[in-house]
């Protein structure tokens, strides 16, 4: 032990006993022998394990991080033309704690519409996030120190670090019933049957589109009655739309749900993120919107976001929102980047369909339509983790246990010794 811990053992610190005096000597003679290694990430562990294995012959389709058919990380054309202009033009001050004024707006468009009411009526407060991530956590923090008794109402399945998110900011979870394992659908009966029975002016957390990891949206006559329903139990819609324009290819049709909860008069909240739809994953840009009564309310909600982000980061990065912020206004820009978001969205339908009649070609004795009728960036296979667990073992593929294979990391080359090794595990069940 270094001499300074020696000095506070003998001592003894301030508000701690000295040494001797039971459970604190214990964790006083090693100050942090009582914590355990924690649990690996679902998602991101898996990166970790298929980074330590040395086979050449490895597939990543794990996270959801979107690879060219070589199976390169893309960096999009908008997104290097854009730094390209930034580059060396602008200093590196400090943004304001709610971030970037710019690309703020810019992103209100994209969620709000380009001619949004509630934009002109300044009812949004705004900020920008730490990516989506951010974004939720912020929304999640902000929930519990203003509606304390509040619960959340999370679907089942969903991206597990939700569960994470609200756990961290101690608001308490609920759960409602969104897929039928027997269908590989949306269970629409029961997640109906759920917001009616939870007590009335709950908070739930819906995907906005490209639902993660089951790849299983509502059609938009139920995202109606839904929303209907919710304003019948005046509950409020979180929205985290992570994937807009991997859903169907164009941003616009991906925010239908939230367009259609703002047209019947709802309030909500939105979670942001530029990471999968601009490739942006490691800058961390995102936003965190909430639709207000009025513009008063806004400000008030605005001002109090941001001092919940300044004790834990201060204020955001600015590389990432400059590089939005770029892109989205700027016409020529914006264009590129929509036909981009396109054609990332056509290569995984493209490996959908291969993944498919590989599967069949091979003559499995089950159903893989599913594969070609979800969406976004994931397939919700249906396979076991011990499955699972066999492809990692014998095969050295990686995915998370639920058995979600992320679609963005299928390419030409390895999508027949994918569908080969899903075969070798699935074929006697
Ligand atoms: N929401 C959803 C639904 C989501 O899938 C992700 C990321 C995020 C938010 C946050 O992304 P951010 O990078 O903070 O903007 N999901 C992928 C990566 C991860 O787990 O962090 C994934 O599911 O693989």
């Amino acid at each position: 032990m270094a001499a300074i811990g020696r000095g506070i053992l003998r001592r003894g610190i301030v508000g701690l006993p000295a040494v001797g005096s039971g459970s604190a000597a214990r964790s006083m003679a090693s100050w942090f022998g009582h914590v355990e290694p924690a649990a690996k990430d679902p998602i991101l562990g898996v990166t970790e394990a298929f980074l330590a294995d040395p086979s050449p012959e490895k597939v990543n389709v794990g996270v959801g991080a979107y690879r060219d058919d070589n199976g390169k990380p893309v960096v999009l054309e908008c997104v290097r033309e854009a730094e390209r202009r930034i580059a060396g033009r602008l200093n590196m001050e400090y943004l304001p704690m709610g971030g970037s004024i710019k690309m703020i707006e810019e992103s209100l468009k994209l969620a709000y519409g380009d001619d949004s009411e509630f934009i002109k009526d300044k009812r949004i407060a705004a900020v920008q996030a730490l990516s989506g991530t951010g974004a939720c956590r912020l929304f999640a923090d902000f929930q519990k120190r203003f509606l304390p008794d509040s619960q959340i109402y999370i679907p089942i399945p969903t991206w597990s670090n939700h569960h994470n998110i609200w756990r961290d900011a101690n608001v308490p979870q609920r759960t409602f019933r969104y897929y039928h394992p027997d269908t590989k659908g949306l269970d629409f009966a029961s997640m109906m049957d759920d917001i009616k029975n939870a007590p009335n002016g709950s908070f739930f957390l819906l995907h906005a589109c490209a639902h993660n990891p089951t790849g299983v949206d509502p059609s938009e006559e139920q995202w109606r009655e839904i929303s209907y329903q919710f304003k019948v139990k005046k509950h409020f819609p979180f929205f985290d739309m992570a994937y807009q324009g991997f859903a169907s290819g164009d941003p616009e049709k991906d925010a239908k749900a939230i367009r259609i909860f703002l047209e019947d008069g709802h309030q909500i909240g939105c979670a942001q993120s530029y990471a999968k739809n601009m490739g942006l994953y490691g800058q961390r840009a995102g936003c965190l919107s909430i639709l207000c009564e009025d513009e008063l309310q806004a400000v008030a909600v605005k001002s109090q976001l941001q001092q919940i982000a300044r004790p834990m980061y201060s204020n955001p990065p600015v590389h990432g929102a400059l590089v939005v912020s770029t892109i989205l206004g700027d016409p020529e820009l914006k264009s590129l980047w929509l036909k981009e978001v396109k054609s990332m969205a056509d290569r995984i339908i493209g490996m959908r369909n291969a993944l498919r009649e590989n599967l069949e070609k091979l003559g499995s004795p089950l159903s893989w339509e599913h594969i070609t009728n979800q969406i976004g960036m994931f397939c919700y296979s249906g396979m076991t983790p011990e499955q699972v667990d066999r492809l990692t073992n014998e095969f050295h593929i990686y995915m998370t246990r639920n058995g979600r294979i992320s679609m963005a990391g299928v390419t030409t080359g390895n999508v027949g010794y994918l569908a080969n090794a899903i075969h070798e595990v699935t074929k006697s069940s």
